[in-house]
């Protein structure tokens, strides 16, 4: 017997709904059901989700959460939260949950509490993070720290440099915040242009302290620092490390007394709650890292603990579900009405298609249905002067998360009303579209008539917080990792491993060479061709 959940009673019980549920709009749910706002809409842990403007019924959530109840998905969220080794590929367990374990309530790895570990990396962290935010740690020449610079890449970078910009109503006034990731010297040398050596600390950030770009990154670095200050032991008061690769950190020449330990068991999309925070928890201070943390511990016991019914990141989960492997939607788009969370969109890029843009189940079998869809996005406002052409008129079923904050960082008169209006605007038109006969009514010359109708039924969730608070957004992004587990489990995939990544990586590894000493290579004709022209070039 096939093991695929596309083989499920519960599977095609939800096609058969589809067939009938892709021929209603929108705009007639919602002229039949005046409650509709009050049946499919939660508020919890400081936000509110709606999701009535979604093209589903109560029958439709019966029919997914029967679909969740298939595949356990109850039992798996307590699989994930006790420590069990959920990422089955490379046998480890998934523990973000615990590096923002406020309650410190034990969490086992092979029988042994992680919390002692974890409470004390973090407290390290905060003496250090005081240390540099009171100008008491000094750089070599004796002057406080002004410039931190965060060397990582995927993992190491995009969580803390989203995190670290949406909070910079929350920085240090003494303190600059920049992340240096591409491999390309325009990154690195446009950065260090800025720098002054004497005041800049350098973050560097790898879990295995092997990957090319970072490696490269921190060696270049560290010989600027050198040339500038004339001394190799001036490395000791400007540079530390975040990883888990103790004797790595040690050959690269940075006293492992400097060094911020994090485990196997933290994925790197997932770290940015471990030491892989250090830019962030430098940049806001203690008090604001451990709120950032307790709105992610929040998430964390409402999604453990609260029905699935009324459960955040289940129903955003069986929502995408329903329109990636249902309704054949290939993308889902990322909205932030509160331009602090500008880099939203890139980091969740990486979260939910590094954790999900597989094509076989945990056991290894092709699936035969579509998951994981294309995540892309930008702020508000800004894309509707852009692309939302295509979400008001274009061929694609296009998904998409409104996030509104009722309140911005900055007070200036009439500003925040103009982003709640657009916001507004933009998801009731995308619902109800405009008829023909609308059109016709509004204005209009008749030969122009197709061209001026909107068909509507654009399905979007709206996601609303009071604040952009460091707590608040801690629940987001928990919010959006627990979605990510729930659509791993309904569609039979691993999550937390990114074997993808690697081939690429193996690659470059053999061209390098061949780029260094102008050698040749039999890669394929047009990569071949491409490196002989390269060679003629230079
Ligand atoms: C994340 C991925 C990947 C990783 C980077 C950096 O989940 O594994 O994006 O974070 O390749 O790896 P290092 O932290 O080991 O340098």
């Amino acid at each position: 017997m096939n093991s695929l959940i596309s083989h499920s009673v519960a599977w095609a019980d939800i096609k058969t709904h589809q067939h009938y549920l892709a021929q209603v709009h929108l705009r007639d749910l919602f002229a039949l059901d005046n409650q509709r706002f009050e049946k499919f809409s939660v508020e919890a842990c400081g936000l509110l989700l709606d999701y009535s403007k979604n093209r589903l019924t109560s029958d439709t959530l019966v029919l997914l959460l029967n679909l969740a109840a298939e595949t356990n998905l109850q039992d798996w969220i307590s699989r994930l939260f006790q420590g069990e080794k959920v990422n089955n590929t490379e046998q480890r367990a998934a523990l973000h949950i615990a590096l923002r374990n406020r309650s410190n309530r034990p969490i086992l790895v092979d029988g042994k509490d992680v919390m002692p570990n974890v409470n004390a990396v973090l407290a390290k962290m905060g003496q250090f993070s005081e240390s540099v935010r009171s100008g008491a740690w000094r750089g070599y020449t004796g002057k406080p720290i002004e410039s931190i610079v965060n060397i990582g890449i995927g993992g190491s970078d995009l969580g803390p440099a989203m995190v670290t910009r949406a909070l910079k109503a929350y920085h240090h006034a003494r303190l600059q915040g920049y992340f240096i990731s591409n491999v390309d010297g325009t990154h690195l040398g446009e950065t260090l242009a800025k720098l002054n050596p004497e005041t800049t600390l350098f973050i560097i950030a790898s879990k295995t302290f092997t990957t090319q770009e970072t490696i490269l990154n921190a060696q270049s670095a560290r010989q600027w620092l050198i040339d500038k200050l004339g001394d190799e032991k001036a490395v000791a008061k400007h540079f530390v490390a975040v990883s888990t690769a103790r004797q790595q950190v040690t050959e690269f020449g940075i006293d492992p007394a400097n060094m911020f330990e994090f485990w196997d068991w933290v994925g790197g999309r997932y770290s940015l709650w471990s030491a892989i925070g250090l830019p962030i928890l430098l940049m806001i201070g203690m008090d604001n890292f451990e709120q950032f943390l307790a709105g992610a511990h929040e998430l964390d016991k409402h999604f453990e603990t609260v029905p699935l019914a009324e459960n955040l990141p289940v129903l955003m989960g069986l929502i995408g579900v329903w329109y990636s492997s249902f309704f054949k939607a290939t993308t889902h788009a990322i909205l932030p009405y509160d331009y602090s969370l500008e880099l939203l969109p890139a980091y969740l890029q990486q979260l939910v298609m590094e954790s999900l843009g597989k094509s076989v189940t945990r056991e290894g079998e092709r699936v035969d249905y579509p998951t994981c869809p294309i995540i892309w996005g930008a702020p508000g406002n800004n894309g509707q002067h852009a692309f939302y052409q295509l979400l008001h008129q274009g061929t694609h079923l296009i998904p998409a998360d409104f996030l509104v904050a009722i309140e911005s960082q900055h007070d200036l008169p009439g500003h925040q009303n103009a982003v709640l209006s657009n916001a507004l605007a933009q998801t009731h038109a995308l619902m109800m579209g405009r008829t023909p006969e609308k059109t016709r009514d509004a204005l209009a010359p008749m030969e122009q008539l197709s061209h001026r109708v909107f068909s509507g039924n654009q399905p979007t969730n709206t996601l609303v917080y009071q604040k952009l608070t460091p707590h608040v957004l801690g629940t987001l992004i928990a919010l959006y990792e627990h979605k990510v587990f729930v659509q791993g489990i309904c569609w039979g995939i691993n999550p937390f491993d990114q074997w993808g990544v690697e081939l690429g990586k193996q690659v470059a590894n053999t061209l390098l060479p061949a780029l260094n000493n102008k050698q040749e290579t039999k890669h394929d004709g047009s990569t071949d061709g491409l490196l002989r022209y390269i060679h003629r070039r230079r």
